[in-house]
């Protein structure tokens, strides 16, 4: 791996997360995949070298407890959802080079190979601990299959986490007074011998990696925290019989009650070969083209390749609740075993519906297939779930904000501009090229797209990527509105021809630059504009190059979604989401409001985030189309204004708040005093560097209590990213804004 920009020299893998093989996808898992197939292609346009690698997760308490409920083997119950979401992926453009699975032959190899190399190198013990056992049904308990209460904050917690409470990872044991979550029956605790990975020896190294990963912010910032507070060893084996075996098969012995001794049959934790996939479906990858094609050792393994000692550029793209496992636990077991590291960790916000996470079990969800089946292009969604928001944010979907971005963007901007332009170069000029070579004016223009373009990638922003795309078009839109070519086409052709070349010019480039938010409709319009091949086998430099092809006539590329449309929808989603709160508050313990979706992700949710709702967005837009309420008509006095007492703050210092993933606990200096305020900026600052930052602080707001934090004031800030409000001049702590 290098750290320079791309496109490198070294062959990068694009990974998304892998879901479980357990229920149907919904459009929130879609953000996450959209996310990293977008990311992928953008590499790819940039003429960086990529494989693009996921798979089903088909092991964990996840996928066997849903698939005892239902009654079938959990093998023949995860094949069957893997199938179907090897057939949904591509439906949405998402077009993985392999999409495996983690019960396949090569990932069994490759798992037990890396659990023999870290043994090997001596970083795997035994330990004797608790297990929770159900004495009646004779069965150990892992994870999902136990539920109590969390050890440290008396919520009801599963086996493997507190998902209604403090959101910590529960190891085996702790949970307390466990009971079964198949038969209800009271558990006890046995005890056990497991295999742990001594992560805490890992310290130092993660502390280093951590300050070199790119990616989104929360990525670095999160783990830092845990590490902190000090690492845990990491138990990464399971009485169970689905998984993969601990390596050898050798069981280990240990005592039961009366003395026998058994043979224990231990299964890796899922979250062991589950990333461990990332490379098992490269190395398939490779198989199936050829290493001369792409080469997954070299990418992948350190000093297997002279020409990348370092390994190749490893992206993982994932949610933002399975950010310790990419971030701890899995770049451990990478440096532990001589394989690349990661470079860059992207963690998506969640989608949520009316500020509420989606519920596979609940039916409170927008559904992938759903969405097709309504009629609608996979292209807008993309460019929707990638632009609305920054990665990191939460975005509140709603079918309004959905049909405000496709008609205003879409069609109003991206769309009007194509075929107005290409309508009329189409009408009037048959054959391109036009004019000898694009305006500088407009070269410049397509040149500085471009670098915006390089710019997003580096900076890991797919929102940025569709950014350069519109505002090019909105280039277009003006030059061509301000050249009037239709005035000139009589009296000066010439120049008239050289507008519409320029205006070719730019439509190729959106067709360049557009490819990997909308590959179907930029291939679409690559053929329109009679270009050869294929537009997702270029670079950039052909957006530089000017148009050749001879035009077809030109069709509409994105459709307006109508009003009445958007109503019908409406009235299908508020009667669902009402019937999930039905059935929420019809639940004895179901007073939290929290998601408790026993469908979804092993660790806190799914890809899709379902547990957190307190960042939730309702407007999510781009900064330069945001959903502007109108201004109130509800007029308050200037006596009511002063008593606001707004001053100025300088913040001293700022730390995450345990258990809350978004609040930041802030030391601020109001001048008179310093005063401790929680703010919901963690998702969306970098931490360090706050510190030293005027604010304005609404120094009279109510004291309130945050996960056991006292918050005395109020930090201003504008929009869904939390852009504060500071001073230009020296206006100094305790300056009262008036
Ligand atoms: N299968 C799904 C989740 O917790 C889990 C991801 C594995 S990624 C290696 O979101
Ligand atoms: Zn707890």
């Amino acid at each position: 791996m290098s750290h320079d920009d791309f496109p490198t020299d070294d062959p990068a893998v694009v990974t998304c997360g892998l879901p479980y093989a357990n229920g149907d996808l919904h459009i929130g898992h879609l953000r996450t995949y959209v996310g990293g197939d977008v990311y992928r292609r953008a590499l790819e346009r940039l003429g960086q070298e990529t494989a693009f690698v996921s798979g089903s997760d088909m092991h964990g308490t996840p996928v066997a407890v849903n698939a005892e409920q239902e009654g079938v083997s959990p093998e023949r119950f995860a094949l069957d959802w893997h199938e179907r979401y090897a057939a949904t992926f591509p439906k949405f453009n998402v077009e993985f080079d392999n999409y495996g699975h983690t019960h396949d032959e090569t990932n069994t190899e490759v798992t037990q190979q890396l659990v023999r190399d870290l043994d090997e190198a001596g970083h795997l013990y035994e330990k004797e601990i608790m297990v929770a056992y159900d004495p009646v049904d004779d069965q150990y308990l892992p994870d999902r299959y136990v539920e109590g209460t969390c050890p440290y904050c008396g919520a009801h917690a599963r086996g493997d986490e507190c998902d209604e409470g403090c959101q910590r990872h529960l190891e085996p044991g702790e949970v307390e007074d466990p009971e079964s979550t198949i038969t209800g029956n009271p558990a006890e605790y046995r005890e056990r011998t497991h295999k742990f990975f001594e992560v805490s020896a890992f310290a130092e190294y993660l502390s280093d990696f951590l300050d070199r990963l790119e990616g989104t912010s929360n990525a670095r910032n999160q783990p830092r925290e845990w590490i902190e507070q000090g690492l845990q060893d990491w138990c990464i084996t399971r009485d169970m019989d689905w998984g993969i075996d601990y390596p050898g098969g050798e069981a280990t012995e240990s005592p039961r009650e009366g003395g026998e001794t058994a043979e224990q049959d231990l299964v890796l934790y899922v979250w062991v070969d589950a990333p461990i996939e990332y490379i098992s479906s490269t190395k398939q990858y490779s198989e199936g083209v050829g290493a001369d094609a792409f080469d997954w050792e070299a990418a992948w393994k350190e000093g297997a390749s002279d020409a990348h000692p370092e390994g190749g550029e490893i992206v993982h793209v994932i949610g933002r609740d399975i950010i310790q496992h990419h971030t701890i636990f899995w770049p451990a077991m990478l440096e532990a075993t001589g394989h690349a590291e990661p470079r860059a960790v992207m963690a998506s916000g969640f989608v949520t519906l009316g500020g509420k996470g989606f519920s596979t079990s609940r039916d409170r969800a927008v559904w992938a297939d759903e969405y097709l089946d309504e009629g609608f292009h996979p292209d807008p969604l993309r460019y929707y779930l990638a632009t609305n928001g920054g990665f990191q944010q939460d975005v509140d979907f709603s079918w309004e904000k959905f049909r405000d971005r496709v008609n205003t963007e879409l069609v109003g901007t991206v769309g009007n501009f194509l075929y107005r332009s290409l309508l009329f170069a189409h009408r009037n000029y048959d054959d391109a090229p036009i004019a000898d070579a694009t305006s500088d004016e407009v070269a410049e223009r397509i040149d500085e797209a471009i670098d915006a373009f390089a710019a997003a990638v580096n900076d890991y922003s797919v929102r940025a990527v569709g950014d350069a795309v519109t505002d090019l078009a909105r280039f277009g839109n003006e030059y061509i509105q301000r050249s009037e070519p239709w005035k000139l086409v009589d009296d000066e052709p010439e120049k008239a021809a050289q507008v519409i070349h320029d205006c070719v010019a730019i439509a190729k480039a959106i067709a360049v630059l557009f490819e990997p938010i909308a590959p179907e409709k930029a291939e679409r319009l690559w053929d329109q504009l009679g270009e050869d091949g294929s537009v997702h086998e270029t670079t950039v430099e052909a957006a530089r190059e000017g148009p050749a092809g001879d035009l077809a006539e030109p069709t509409e590329l994105f459709a307006q979604i109508e009003d009445e449309r958007v109503a019908a929808l409406n009235e299908k989603l508020e009667a669902r989401v009402a019937d999930a709160e039905d059935d929420e508050s019809g639940e004895e313990d179901g007073e939290s409001g929290e998601e408790d979706d026993e469908a979804d992700g092993e660790e806190s949710g799914d890809d899709g985030g379902t547990d957190e709702n307190d960042t939730a967005d309702e407007s999510g837009d781009t900064d330069d189309m945001p959903d502007i309420e109108p201004l109130s008509d509800d007029r308050i006095g200037f006596d009511d204004f002063q008593e606001l007492d707004i001053r100025i703050g300088r913040i001293e210092e700022a730390e995450g708040i345990e258990g809350a993933d978004d609040l930041l606990k802030l030391r601020v200096d109001l001048g008179a005093e310093t005063r401790t305020i929680v703010a919901g900026l963690k998702q969306l600052h970098d931490v360090d560097d706050l510190p030293g930052t005027k604010v304005a602080v609404l120094a009279n707001m109510e004291k309130a209590e945050l996960f056991g934090v006292e918050s005395n004031g109020m930090v201003l800030a504008a929009g869904e990213e939390a852009d504060l409000l500071t001073t230009h001049e020296d206006a100094g702590p305790g300056t009262k804004v008036k």
